[in-house]
């Protein structure tokens, strides 16, 4: 058992606060703006009149604008912080797999913050959420825009009892599981670039940067790192042609991060469940096989300066890419210093 603050008794209060805090938002965003009393507020929450007091001070310091007045109660003004501590670790109180989660209002990169978590003894099982990243990364370094209060910016930190070999698993568990998630909260229709991308109207929405620490037949921690345009309206100019956001697939509807986040974990545990106590790997196979906008066209491969085109064939049980080579000979692309292009651009 990790030896981290998840499970002493001072962490077991705060969560209890917590619960109580997103209960009273429950009931004060289902009265809509009208007045809800603090003896009501007491009753349904079987908390005292202070405790109900003391809690709504909380939210307030965290950014919620409740109003009170005497003989009335409280009144919701303003709720638009979808995404804080609070909602989030309430909203994961029930997922056994992440043992702590961690909200930051803007950090370098939630992917390094689980690096640092991770090199730590005893670590916690952590899901990292960052409101902004000032240097969000994607793969090879590359840079990842994660602008501030538009997206889903996130890093799930575990200690996986299988060998390093079997670790780009996660990603494909990952896009599946977050392709999912966005298409069951948006209606919206995704597809997966192998490996690491997601696709909405032909644009990316979603990357996947997964980082290991191991030994050769161990693995120390691995870091699962997802960004998620959301609520992105502006691109810089290099990558507006080829990234987009579900808001703006969705005829800029507003569209709520913390749903997505819970979906993506509710299924992503259950797709590591299977793979780790069952050994099935499957379901995620099948999944990104059907989703897949990769197979069954050319493809440009890139690894370092070396370019080659090849037809797209399959996703193998390991989840390698199987294509079939211009001289005829078939080959498994393996997850790593590899880019896949469309040959006509990026999908
Ligand atoms: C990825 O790399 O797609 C992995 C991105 C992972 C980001 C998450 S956010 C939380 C966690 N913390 C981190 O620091 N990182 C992870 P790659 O396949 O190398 O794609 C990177 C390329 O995508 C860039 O070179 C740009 O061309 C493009 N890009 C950058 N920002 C983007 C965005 N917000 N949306 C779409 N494309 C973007």
């Amino acid at each position: 058992m990790c030896a981290h603050l998840c499970y002493n008794n001072n962490e077991i209060i705060y969560r209890k606060s917590d619960a109580v805090k997103a209960e009273i938002m429950k009931l004060l965003r289902a009265q809509q703006g009208e007045y809800v009393s603090g003896e009501e507020i007491s009753k349904q929450l079987k908390v005292s009149r202070t405790a109900v007091w003391k809690n709504i001070n909380l939210l307030r310091n965290e950014g919620y604008e409740i109003l009170s007045v005497t003989n009335k109660g409280y009144r919701l003004i303003s709720d638009v912080k979808e995404l804080n501590e609070v909602e989030l670790k309430y909203a994961l109180k029930d997922y056994k797999l992440i043992e702590e989660a961690l909200f930051f209002d803007t950090i370098d990169s939630t992917n390094q913050k689980a690096k640092s978590i991770g090199s730590q003894l005893d670590f916690c099982q952590s899901l990292i959420v960052s409101d902004e990243q000032t240097s969000g990364k994607g793969r090879l370094g590359r840079q990842w825009e994660s602008e501030k209060g538009t997206g889903i910016w996130m890093s799930l930190l575990l200690k996986p009892n299988f060998t390093p070999d079997l670790a780009s698993r996660i990603t494909l568990m990952a896009a599946a599981a977050m392709s999912d998630a966005i298409e069951s909260e948006t209606g919206l229709e995704t597809s997966i670039k192998w490996p690491n991308d997601i696709v909405v109207g032909g644009k990316k929405v979603c990357g996947i940067l997964t980082e290991l620490n191991a030994e050769l037949n161990h693995i120390n921690y691995l870091v699962l790192g997802i960004g998620v345009n959301v609520n992105t309206k502006n691109f810089d100019d290099e990558i507006k042609d080829k990234a987009t956001s579900l808001s703006l697939e969705s005829n800029n509807k507003w569209i709520n991060r913390l749903n997505i986040i819970k979906l993506f974990v509710e299924k992503f545990e259950i797709y590591y469940n299977q793979f780790v106590n069952e050994n099935d790997f499957r379901p995620v196979i099948e999944y990104n096989r059907r989703k897949s906008i990769t197979l069954n066209k050319e493809v440009e491969i890139i690894s370092g300066n070396v370019k080659k085109i090849a037809f797209a064939l399959d996703i193998d049980m390991n989840g390698n890419l199987i294509v079939k080579n211009s001289n005829g000979s078939n080959e498994a692309i393996y997850y790593g210093e590899v880019s896949v292009r469309g040959v006509n651009g990026y999908v």
